[in-house]
């Protein structure tokens, strides 16, 4: 099949799985074309059938914001006729999933059929999609599209819950190449770089939004290292990254808290790890936290949105309470302070990450697609 994948390109977890899930279709044999405005952080190649579609928005004087979604829907309209495209995937409905529907409906007038399908990711849902500035065009774009799909059955629950929904969303978990996360870099797996052998190493990836909640992560850590010698590693980059780098100081904690930046190798960092810490706001499903475990580390969490479907209490990890930052600590005392323990929690986290693997997900979204593409050829 020939498929258009529309995503943020950033290191967000909706434009990570967008660009996993295209590089596994292509490798599968389909014809894949990413449209965005920049080259996919985690597309590092290209071939025959993976293919990157650059928007472009020319700067005008009359426009204090460029718009985006036009050139977005020009663009599509260009590569589904060039490419005859069967498909449009829509990763996060603002404003993908309403570009995709117009791009839909200029290909109509000009005789020519696409599916559109779209995925929910969260915050599209949560914290910005529901906002009455936005919330009437993504209710549209939902109800309008081909076929919707959501990262979890929370996320399915919250969106038929703020919205008047008459489509039907189907729920596809995050998912995970397990493999890829088995064989990781083992033998570069160099630990006793960064922690003694008898220290714990914990790690929080995200885009330090103030969803993340980066402060409490370093307090969580705070308590824990009273306790139990430890290090922290941040991962990413964002608008709260300054707060947690100025309380790590306040703390006096710097010589144990490292702040990496971005990565497109989190494989590599996660191969060091523990323990993941994300005390989330709400998280739709918390894709950061399933590579965290599939790299074999125990999750502290929140129990908000989907992150009770992915991480399980007294299992993989523990869930808290929203800004319970004594539970959080305490609960990650327990798993670290045995190394029976952490042995357990570790290898339980790895193993559940078996439910979450791209061989069973990735059929469910060919299949999606072909029912598209069905209605297509009828
Ligand atoms: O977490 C973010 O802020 C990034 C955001 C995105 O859309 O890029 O992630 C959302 O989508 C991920 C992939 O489906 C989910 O695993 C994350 O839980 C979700 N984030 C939130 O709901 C806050």
């Amino acid at each position: 099949m020939k498929i258009g994948i529309v995503c943020y390109p950033t290191f967000g977890g909706s434009g990570v799985v967008a660009t996993e899930l295209g590089m596994a279709l292509a490798d599968k044999g389909h014809e894949v074309h990413f449209i965005t405005y920049n080259q996919p952080v985690r597309l590092d190649f290209l071939s025959h059938n993976l293919h990157f579609h650059q928007v472009v928005i020319e700067e005008y004087p009359l426009f204090e914001y460029q718009p985006y979604e036009l050139a977005l829907s020009s663009k599509m309209v260009e590569v589904v006729k060039k490419y005859d495209l069967d498909v449009i995937h829509a990763h996060y409905a603002i404003p993908h999933a309403y570009a995709a529907y117009m791009a839909k409906q200029m290909l109509k007038e000009k005789g020519l059929d696409v599916g559109v399908v779209t995925t929910l990711h969260g915050t599209d849902i949560t914290l910005v999609g529901s906002h009455p500035n936005y919330k009437t065009a993504v209710e549209f774009s939902i109800n309008n599209s081909d076929v919707v799909t959501a990262v979890s059955n929370n996320l399915k629950e919250t969106t038929n819950k703020l919205f008047n929904i008459t489509n039907d969303i189907k729920v596809i978990y995050n998912f995970i190449d397990v493999d890829k996360y088995d064989n990781a870099h083992k033998e570069e797996c160099k630990r006793i770089a960064l922690a003694k052998p008898h220290e714990r190493i914990f790690t929080h990836v995200s885009n330090f939004r103030p969803v993340k909640r980066v402060e409490d992560v370093v307090r969580i850590f705070n308590e824990v290292r009273k306790e139990v010698p430890s290090k922290l590693l941040m991962i990413g980059e964002g608008p709260e990254r300054a707060k947690a780098e100025k309380l790590v100081k306040e703390l006096n904690i710097s010589e144990e808290v490292f702040f990496l930046g971005n990565s497109t190798e989190v494989t590599k960092i996660l191969c060091y790890s523990d323990v993941f810490l994300l005390p989330s706001q709400t998280e739709s499903f918390g894709l950061a936290a399933l590579e965290a475990m599939a790299a074999g580390t125990a999750v502290i969490s929140t129990n908000t949105g989907g992150l009770p479907e992915v991480n399980i209490h007294g299992v993989t990890g523990y869930l808290s309470n929203l800004g319970d930052v004594a539970d959080m600590a305490k609960n990650a005392i327990a798993i670290v302070k045995e190394p029976s323990t952490l042995e357990k929690f570790k290898q339980n986290a790895k193993n559940h990450t078996r439910q979450f693997s791209l061989e069973s997900i990735l059929p469910v979204y060919e299949a999606i697609y072909t029912s598209c593409y069905q209605k297509k050829e009828a």
